[in-house]
This record gives structure tokens, sequence and C-alpha cells, in this order.
């Protein structure tokens, strides 16, 4: 079963980089450590995800960092060594599993404890769940599961727990301490001033409880 190797998840939205080209973004940001990248341009066509994942993995290639694409199964078959993180409107944990073999990460965001449960049993390699707290995003994804939910879902599946959803480097502490394996981030690291400063704290946050 392929693990996750990073505990930073940052997620990609290059409308949400202050106008600046979210491939230089990411290469400051592997700078500094390795974190694993989940490519979510939602309004994208195939050709140009495809376009975008190789400069991405270009820029990777010094560092050993996981490529994941959202939802689209196809284009990360069109790249080698590239997982999905599947939607809950995506194609279903077990064809995706099926297309994608036994080999490549395959991960799913939930909002519910009840449904990080379900996604367990299917054979997905990571959960993804927020929001966790309130994000500039918040009317998208709901209002926050706070860290009480985060909790009860860890103590509740053995795969590792990413949450998601207003996280900053000060919030980390209190999500590791409630099982989270990690966190992921957009406007943490692609909205920062100094990326390079912003992706430390929040690496060395995420890393410093065992
Ligand atoms: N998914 P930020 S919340 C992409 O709850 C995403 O599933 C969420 O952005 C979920 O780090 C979210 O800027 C936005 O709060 C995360």
């Amino acid at each position: 079963m392929p693990q996750l190797e990073s505990r930073l998840f940052v997620v990609t939205d290059r409308h949400q980089t202050n106008g600046r080209p979210l491939v230089p973004l990411l290469q400051r940001v592997l700078t500094v450590g390795a974190p694993a990248i989940q490519l979510r341009e939602r309004d994208l066509p195939a050709k140009e995800l495809v376009t975008l994942a190789r400069e991405v993995q270009a820029v990777m290639a010094s560092r050993r960092s996981q490529l994941l694409i959202n939802d689209r199964v196809d284009v990360a078959l069109a790249l080698e060594g590239v997982g999905v993180h599947l939607r809950s409107d995506s194609l279903s944990v077990s064809v995706a599993r099926q297309l994608l073999g036994a080999e490549r990460l395959l991960g799913i965001s939930v909002h519910a404890v009840e449904e990080a449960v379900r996604v367990e049993s299917q054979g997905v390699d990571y959960i993804v769940l927020g929001p966790i707290y309130e994000t500039p995003t918040k009317q998208m994804f709901g209002p926050p599961l706070g860290i009480q939910t985060l909790e009860k879902a860890c103590r509740s599946v053995r795969i590792p727990i990413i949450g998601i959803g207003g996280v900053t480097a000060a919030r980390v502490r209190e999500m590791r301490c409630a099982g989270a394996f990690g966190v992921a981030v957009i406007t943490a690291v692609l909205g920062a001033v100094n990326v390079e400063s912003a992706a430390r704290e929040l690496f060395d946050a995420v890393t410093l409880l065992p």
C-alpha cells in the first residue's frame, strides 16, 4: 500500500497566489522541504493540467515529493508516478483504485467522521478531513467541523488523516495532538508574502511531534 511521505500537504489554487505564477511559488516551497503537492486547478482542462503537472514535476525533481492530481484519474495516468486525490463526486474509490493500480497514492476529501470510516474500508491510502477551522472559502466547504471532530475521526480510522481548512502554523500543534497525521494548506503557503518562511514554520510545526 502506498504511503504518504510528508506531513505537509500544499494544495494548489493558482487564483490564490496574490497574482504570482504558481510553479515558481512551489519551487520556493521546495527549497525548504518536500511537501505532498495536490494539484487542484479545477478550471483547467485535461491537456493544460498535464502540462502544468509536468512543470511541477520538473521543479520537484530535486526533492522526493509526492504529486497528486485532484479528481482526474485520466490526467494522473498520463503522468508517471502521480497519485489522485478524489472529491466526493469523483469516480468511486474502487473504480479509481482499479484504474490506478496498487502502486499509486490514492486519497479522498471527506467532511464527516462516518464518511472517513466508510472510505477507509474502500481502500484509500489517506483521508483529508475538513474544514477544521473557518476558511475564507468556507461557504463552499460548509461550517467548520472543529478539533473534536478531527480527534474523533482520528480515533475511528487507522489510515493517516490530514486536516484542512483554515490551517495556520499556530494551529498545527493542536491538530497533531488530536491525532492528525498532517495538515493541508492553500493560503497559509500560497498566499504568504514570504513563502519560504511560511513553509518553514509549517514544516517545523507539523514535524515537532513524533
Ligand atoms: N478543502 P485554506 S477546505 C481545498 O474542507 C479545501 O475539504 C476543504 O484552504 C475541505 O488552507 C479547503 O486556505 C480550503 O483554508 C483550504
